[in-house]
């Protein structure tokens, strides 16, 4: 009995290992957000976004109520778990406990990630940076991964932080030994060059949720990328 708690204690640590290494080389973040999915649901979007094959998938909404959060996040983690892909939720640590997310994606002005280290120790914690300095303190709190962005202008997100660009791109795929996720404004039309400066995973909200064709566009964009 003793042998095989052990074993099963070896089991989740393996697991637990395996998670935080979950963020995709050379391949697609994709990132839920209704408003840009030309009036599918994010559930319907996550339906098909997992028959593509894509391996991480985000829920960004900022404006639904909580309950409403809730319940797409529990109906989202559903789908995800039963095809082993790794489900992030954006800023609402309550809910990605809740749902048993794998991890939890916050903001510069969002919860401090100590706080959400402390709160979610087994999850997996993105942060967003837009600079070098804010890049080298994401690597001293530990971080599991960040955001780089943005890299081209978005209309997506109001109020994005300022940043070089494809420039701080380069500079982090020279000095972050973490993983990172290119953001903001990436398209099939320019991917190319964010894998040429040095794109590791790349983060979509509208070009891919606001596709007429979902599954033809990850396609399309994984044909490009490899
Ligand atoms: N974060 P799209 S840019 C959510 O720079 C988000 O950190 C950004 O949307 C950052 O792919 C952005 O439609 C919006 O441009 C990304």
């Amino acid at each position: 009995k003793i042998y095989e708690n052990i074993r099963f204690q070896v089991y989740d640590l393996e697991i637990m290992l395996l998670a935080k290494k979950n963020i995709p080389k050379t391949d697609i973040y994709a990132i839920l957000g209704e408003e840009f999915s030309k009036s599918r649901s994010n559930i319907e979007v996550a339906k098909e976004l997992i028959e593509a094959d894509v391996k991480i998938i985000q829920y960004r909404e900022k404006d639904k109520s909580k309950k409403k959060k809730y319940e797409e996040c529990k109906a989202i983690r559903a789908l995800t778990k039963e095809k082993g892909v790794t489900f992030i939720v954006n800023d609402d640590i309550s809910i990605a406990l809740a749902v048993k997310a794998d991890g939890i994606h916050i903001g510069q002005d969002d919860m401090p990630i100590e706080e959400v280290k402390r709160l979610a120790p087994n999850m997996i914690i993105g942060l967003s940076t837009h600079n070098e300095s804010q890049a080298k303190l994401a690597i001293e709190k530990e971080a599991d991964y960040i955001g780089v962005g943005s890299i081209f202008n978005t209309t997506t997100k109001e109020n994005v932080e300022k940043s070089e660009g494809l420039n701080y791109l380069k500079w982090v795929s020279e000095n972050i030994s973490i993983p990172y996720v290119a953001i903001g404004g990436i398209k099939e039309e320019n991917i190319i060059s964010v894998k040429d400066y040095g794109g590791y995973c790349f983060a979509m909200i509208s070009e891919i949720t606001g596709a007429e064709n979902i599954k033809g566009k990850i396609k399309s964009i994984r044909s490009k990328l490899r």
